[in-house]
């Protein structure tokens, strides 16, 4: 079994949370805003502007960058405050690039034009399209969305993007597609994470048809007004935030419909902490820590954690008929 031969030191959703690094420096960042900059922060000052540097960049000459931003959809909002890019965009999980949450910079390795989607499985025809070609075709509009790790911290972040349910519509399935896989990108070259071979690459992970349908679930394409940053999971990615994060699958490259549950990432490496469903619910503990509550990344604080990440309303009804047990939660 694959979890025999991962290392000891690997702790699946890292247990550890290099949180302390990150509240330094974000309190330093507060501080170069105040005027009230030691000598000796500088070199991290450095790193600050840097990394703008990257995002401003790329997000320019990003074939895609006229089409941002777009309208908000208030009605899929929620109404709290935004998580600072500045945060969101330096603590991120993105394996293929490292464990650790300062990915950010490893992440720009990845080249994100060309980049050919293929959509096949139990489809009509099976379909290659290029991102740019995709994006163009569908309806893209800014949402506020809450983002809840399974790790227990959370941000509201800004996504661009458009409801997957019209990708769905594109790929015309066949009435027996019961589930839609989405796959990550291969490439151990750039990638330095995909050369651990103890890890089940490429990053896979899976949705219902009726999951992939509502209203809620949605493929991204931008934050914060501008295209995908690459650590945020360029060129495309998605959110269905009702989940953890570990369902938010980064930088996709195929769509296959199947009959079966397809066996996702996290499923294959630790199957009793983190399942199919992993809807969000306070009430049902992660094995190793509690799922009451959320440390805010953005304000600092921790807050409670709310039954679907708060979109009950949206999704309730999808688990109805379902036994309410730990494996719809994890
Ligand atoms: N391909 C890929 N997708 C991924 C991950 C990953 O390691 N690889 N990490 C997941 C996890 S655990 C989380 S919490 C979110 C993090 O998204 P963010 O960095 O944009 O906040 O991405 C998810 N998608
Ligand atoms: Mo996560």
């Amino acid at each position: 079994m694959l979890i025999k031969k991962l290392p000891g030191w690997v702790l699946p959703e890292s247990a550890a949370t290099p949180e302390a690094v990150f509240r330094n420096r974000r309190a330093l960042m507060k501080g170069v805003a105040a005027g009230a900059i030691a000598a000796g922060a500088a070199p991290l000052l450095a790193g600050c502007e840097e990394e703008d540097a990257i995002s401003q960049a790329a997000a320019a000459e990003d074939p895609t960058a006229d089409l941002y931003p777009a309208e908000r959809n208030e009605s899929l909002s929620v109404s709290l405050p935004l998580t600072d890019e500045s945060i969101t965009s330096t603590y991120n999980n993105f394996y293929e690039f490292g464990s650790h949450k300062q990915v950010w910079k490893a992440a720009q390795a990845l080249e994100i034009r060309p980049w050919e989607i293929l959509i096949d499985g139990l489809v009509e025809q099976e379909i290659r399209i290029e991102a740019d070609e995709l994006i163009r075709k569908m309806p893209l509009e800014e949402r506020i969305t809450r983002h809840r790790c399974v790790e227990a911290w959370a941000m509201t972040i800004p996504w661009t993007g458009f409801p997957l349910k019209n990708l769905v519509d594109m790929a015309r399935p066949l009435g027996s597609a019961k589930y839609l896989e989405m796959t990550t990108f291969s490439n151990p070259e750039i990638a330095k994470g995909q050369r651990q071979t103890f890890y089940p690459w490429p990053y896979t992970e899976g949705l219902t048809i009726a999951e992939a349908g509502n209203e809620l679930s949605m493929i991204v394409t931008g934050a914060y007004g501008k295209p995908l940053a690459k650590q945020f999971g360029a060129p495309l990615r998605l959110a269905v935030p009702w989940k953890y994060g570990f369902k938010h699958i980064k930088s996709i490259v195929r769509f296959r419909f199947t009959e079966e549950r397809p066996k996702t990432f996290w499923e294959v490496i630790a199957p009793s902490e983190y399942g199919f469903w992993a809807n969000v619910n306070p009430g049902f503990s992660h094995p190793r820590w509690t799922q009451a509550s959320e440390r805010d990344l953005g304000l600092g604080e921790r807050v409670a954690t709310k039954l679907y990440n708060g979109y009950g309303e949206h999704v309730a009804h999808l688990y109805a008929d379902m036994p309410q047990d730990r494996r719809l939660f994890m």
